[in-house]
Order: structure tokens, then C-alpha cells, then sequence
């Protein structure tokens, strides 16, 4: 039977049990597992010949009720062997793992459809969070599917305007708050501590975690049980390094990976509390007061996961950096123009990072790596939009598409002579 544990002092709690954070010690709770329980399931089970999904991995979840899933069918993104950009940041192997390709564009998603299936199951009213775009987007999009009253909170004017459309269109209440994310999520939390029918879905959730925790179970399939040397990952409130770390050390409890990689965590210079704890060696996190960053969704101060993260980092001997709003860009654009991925800034955190560690010689040539780039593009065209050279806009006449096309200078026999 699965439990929820405090990370600091160890107290548990019922897993039907409302609560978001020890009420000894104030910290976090995960969820703990009987793991003797889930090798037994998976030994009546044939769940390795599910197609890649979150709920290929149902037994490593805390759900009772699998008649009760609310599910769009996320999970197994594209695992794409990135040949081209390795070869221009220098490494030897590199893969991108693609989490715009979820149903609402993010990684959220994986964890939605655990944490909208546990509210169906405790049977609450609403939901809520806040949010900087995708996890709203994502909310909005499991709660209407599940018939749940929706709510989320966003800063007003930093948001991209695909997760506020998302948001919109899925029907949830939005409420743009004139303040950050850190501000906003407290306002939630107080609101879920006051009202228990308001159920918090921020990744303080530890319902969220299971559900991310997949998409390391699904690197490590796809790669078949050969792990990378390290895993990269922009990092904002730190829920997703820590899922992926809780997910790749179960599977290691459970004898399905043998080695485990190095977690490293990117973010944005603007808001990058947690490298300057990774950097200094710091046991606590000193929020940034005013984050700052083009990649708004990790736009994030106070990161609520940060001993979680910083758990991550160290037990697997990783690393954290950070990378400015121009090294961002670039690496979106390079990812977009050398592998066909077309990612959001806070996703090209990753690739900025992998680039930089690997100039400041902190990542072997020879390493295998894999960067987690974590929503779709689409999500922000305006940025995209922005650092991409303008259209040119002509009359509609070949003559002058052939000018531009620089097809005056060329023989337009010479293929067909070749063919011939
Ligand atoms: C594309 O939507 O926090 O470190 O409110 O949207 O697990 O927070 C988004 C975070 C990385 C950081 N990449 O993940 C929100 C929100 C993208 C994101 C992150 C986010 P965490």
C-alpha cells in the first residue's frame, strides 16, 4: 500500500489524507510505496507490452481506482538521436527527449493525469494553481475533461499567449494576478489550506510527482535499460528534476536499470536560485526577489521543490548551470534549424546548458546525454517570431519569387539532364 512520507522528518500520512506539507515540520511529502507490492503486480501483469504512456507505468502509481483515470494520452513523446546539433556542440551522443509532444504541449500533462485522477478519486469539487502558462494549460485541460470547476492563477502580462489561450479555451477561471508566480502560489496554497474542497494541483502535489516521475521511466525504456551518463533539465519550481530523479531511482530499487545518470539543472540567470545554492554548496535556497527571464515559464524565484532538487543533483553527482536570455534563444533557434524540434525558451534552457558545460569542459565530449526539452513551441510564437528574420512580402509573380529564391543564376535543365 502506498503512503505519503515527510522528506525531512520522516512523519506519514494516509494516502486518501488531504495534505500538501508536514504538519510537524512544515516540508515536503512524497510518496512512498510497499515495493514488494508493485513487483508483485508487475509480475501478473504484462505492462512492458503497453505501448509507451503514463499509464503503461499504472502499477508504480498511487491510484486505487484505474476505472476512474482521466487521460488524454500523455506520455510516450518523441526520443529523438540528435545527431546534427551534437556534432555542433561537440558531444558524441545526444538525444533529445520531446516533451511538447503531449497532449497539451508540455511535460505537465504527465503529471495532470495523475494528480486530476486523485481529485476524481477523493472527490472534490475544484482544482486549482498557479501558474506561469503550461501548468494552468494543462489543469484547465484534465479538469474539463474530468468535469471539475478550474481556477488558475498567472501573471498578469508574463504569461505566453498559447498557454493563455489553452487556458481559455479549456474554460477554467483565469485570473491574472498583478505579481510573479511566487506570489500567486501562495495566495493558492493559503486558498487549499482554507477551502479542502479546493484541491491544489502545484507540484508541492506529491500526486504530481508520480505522474512525472514516467518520463524517466520512459527515457530509460527507450533507451533500453541503457541509462545516459546525464540527463539535462530546465529547472523553474524544481518539481520536474525531482520527479524524474524519485522515477529513475524506483526503477533502480526494481532491478529494470542498472546505472543511474547525472541530473543536471539549467536556469535562466534571472531566476536561478538553485545553481547558486548547487554552486556554493549551500544546504538552503535563497529565493530571487524579482525574477527575470525571456523564458517565462521558468520565470520562478522561490522555487517551492528546491530541497527536493538539490537531493537530485547531489545524490547522482550532477550539476546545475545557468544560461542567459541570449544563450537561450540561440540554442532554440539551433535546435529548430538543426533537428526539425521546434521548442519553447524555458525548453532551450537545456541545450544552452548542455552547450555551455560542454565549452567549460564540465561535460566530457564522450558523455551520452540527453536533454529534456519540456514544452512545444507553439506554446510562444511570439518570441519565436522575434528572433527570426522577417518574411519578405512580394507581389504574387514568379519572376520576382525566382529573384528571391536566387533561381536567375540557376540552369533549370541541369537536374532533369541528370535524371535523363
Ligand atoms: C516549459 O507552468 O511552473 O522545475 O506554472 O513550463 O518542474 O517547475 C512551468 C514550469 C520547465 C520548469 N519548462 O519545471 C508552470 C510552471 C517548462 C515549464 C519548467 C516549466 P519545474
Amino acid at each position: 500500500m502506498a503512503y505519503q512520507e515527510c522528506i525531512n522528518c520522516g512523519k506519514k500520512y494516509e494516502i486518501n489524507e488531504i495534505v500538501y506539507f508536514c504538519k510537524k515540520c512544515g516540508d515536503l511529502l512524497e510518496i512512498k510505496y510497499d515495493y514488494n507490492a508493485i513487483n508483485k503486480a508487475l509480475s501478473k501483469s504484462n505492462w512492458q507490452k503497453v505501448p509507451l504512456s503514463v499509464w503503461r507505468y499504472r502499477d508504480f502509481m498511487p491510484v486505487q481506482d484505474f476505472s476512474k483515470i482521466v487521460s488524454l494520452n500523455e506520455g510516450g513523446t518523441g526520443f529523438h538521436t540528435s545527431k546534427r546539433l551534437g556534432k555542433i556542440l561537440g558531444i558524441r551522443q545526444l538525444y533529445v527527449k520531446n516533451e511538447g509532444e503531449n497532449p497539451t504541449g508540455s511535460f505537465k500533462d504527465r503529471g495532470m493525469t495523475v494528480g486530476v485522477t486523485k481529485a476524481v478519486e477523493l472527490g472534490v469539487k475544484s482544482v486549482i494553481c498557479a501558474s506561469t502558462g503550461n501548468t494552468s494549460a494543462s489543469l484547465a485541460a484534465y479538469a474539463a475533461r474530468a468535469g471539475l470547476e478550474c481556477a488558475v492563477l498567472i501573471p498578469a502580462g508574463k504569461i505566453a499567449y498559447g498557454k493563455l489561450s489553452q487556458a481559455m479555451i479549456y474554460g477554467a477561471k483565469v485570473i491574472q494576478v498583478r505579481g510573479n508566480f511566487d506570489e500567486s502560489l501562495e495566495i493558492v496554497l493559503k486558498l487549499s489550506e482554507k477551502y479542502k474542497d479546493i484541491y491544489l494541483l502545484n507540484s508541492i502535489n506529491p500526486f504530481r510527482i508520480e505522474g512525472q516521475k514516467t518520463l524517466g521511466f520512459e527515457i530509460c525504456d527507450q533507451l533500453n535499460q541503457k541509462m545516459p551518463d546525464r540527463i539535462v533539465v530546465p529547472v523553474g519550481n524544481a518539481g520536474n528534476i525531482s520527479a524524474i530523479w524519485k522515477g529513475l531511482k524506483e526503477y533502480h530499487r526494481l532491478g529494470f536499470l542498472h546505472k543511474l545518470p547525472k541530473m543536471t539543472g539549467i536556469q535562466a540567470a534571472g531566476s536561478a536560485p538553485i545553481v547558486y545554492a548547487v554552486k556554493n554548496g549551500s544546504d538552503t535556497v535563497i529565493p530571487v526577489t524579482s525574477p527575470e527571464t525571456v523564458a517565462t515559464a521558468i520565470r520562478i524565484g522561490a522555487p517551492v521543490s528546491w530541497k527536493k532538487a538539490l537531493r537530485a543533483i547531489r545524490e547522482s553527482n550532477g550539476t546545475a548551470e545557468m544560461v542567459t536570455d541570449e544563450e537561450i534563444l540561440n540554442a532554440q533557434k539551433l535546435l529548430a534549424q538543426t533537428e526539425g524540434l521546434f521548442v519553447e525558451p524555458a525548453s532551450a534552457s537545456s541545450i544552452a546548458g548542455l552547450k555551455k558545460l560542454i565549452d567549460q569542459g564540465d561535460v566530457d565530449r564522450d558523455e551520452h546525454v540527453v536533454c529534456v526539452t519540456t514544452g512545444h513551441g507553439l506554446k510562444d510564437p511570439d518570441t519565436a517570431i522575434k528572433i527570426c528574420k522577417k518574411p519578405i512580402e512580394v507581389k504574387a509573380d514568379i519572376e520576382a519569387i525566382e529573384k528571391i529564391l536566387g533561381l536567375k543564376k540557376r540552369n533549370p535543365l541541369v537536374n532533369s539532364e541528370v535524371i535523363s
